[in-house]
């Protein structure tokens, strides 16, 4: 990765915003490889891994694994790929995630760039009203156990609480851009 200039984009907004369903669509455009941290947390806990338990556990109250678990996971997949641009979907999710990932992104490249580089080229947050969320989820019928209204009801607090903050972050930086997710598939301007 290190030599491969890597190009980050981080694709957030609240859980049923449409975030996976149109990382589909750019990665049909764009050439960028899809790592959905959800995905990554799910196939970890459906593998029995150690961490199976913990991760279902916290999945299921609608909180944020541990910083080092995701990371781990999102590193091998990206090395996995063989790409060197990645929509990383659902991560960062709060401060300590994104800290640690930058931390673990600099130790990778420190030798080859600057360290005010080491960031992603983008973030692009997909607004979307609660309500529509709520709907869009209670509709998935996927099986997803965190698919109930307590625990949506749940994810909706912690997005508020500990995701919106980083977005925030990046918007001082001047790094979002903010997509209308509350219109139709076909309609949500990219
Ligand atoms: N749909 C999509 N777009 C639509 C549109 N424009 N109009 C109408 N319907 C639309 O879409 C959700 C549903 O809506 C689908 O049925 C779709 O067809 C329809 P989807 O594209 O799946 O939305 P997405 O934003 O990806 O929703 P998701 O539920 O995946 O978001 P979450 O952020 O809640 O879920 P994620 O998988 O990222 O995380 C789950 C849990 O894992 C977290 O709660 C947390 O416990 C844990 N986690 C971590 O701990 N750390 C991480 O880094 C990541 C996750
Ligand atoms: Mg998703």
């Amino acid at each position: 990765l290190a030599e491969k200039h890597p190009k980050v984009v981080f694709v957030l907004g609240g859980p049923g915003s449409g975030k996976g369903t149109q990382c589909e669509k750019i990665v049909q455009h764009f050439g960028y490889t899809h790592l959905s941290a959800g995905d990554l947390l799910r196939a970890e806990k459906n593998s029995g891994s150690e961490n199976g338990i913990m991760i279902q556990n916290m999945m299921n109250e609608g909180k944020i694994v541990p910083s080092e678990v995701t990371i781990k996971l999102l590193q091998k997949a990206m090395l996995e790929s063989g790409n060197d641009k990645f929509l990383i979907d659902g991560f960062p999710r709060n401060e300590e995630n994104r800290a640690a990932f930058e931390a673990v992104v600099r130790l990778c490249l420190s030798h080859f760039f600057d360290a005010a580089k080491i960031e992603p080229e983008f973030v692009l947050y997909f607004n979307c009203p609660e309500k529509e969320m709520e709907r869009r989820i209670l509709n998935r019928n996927q099986g997803r156990e965190d698919d109930n209204i307590e625990t949506i009801r749940k994810r909706f607090k912690v997005f508020l609480e500990s995701s919106l903050p980083v977005i925030e972050y990046y918007k001082g930086k001047g790094k979002v851009r903010e997509i209308d997710a509350a219109k139709p598939v076909e309609e949500v301007p990219l």
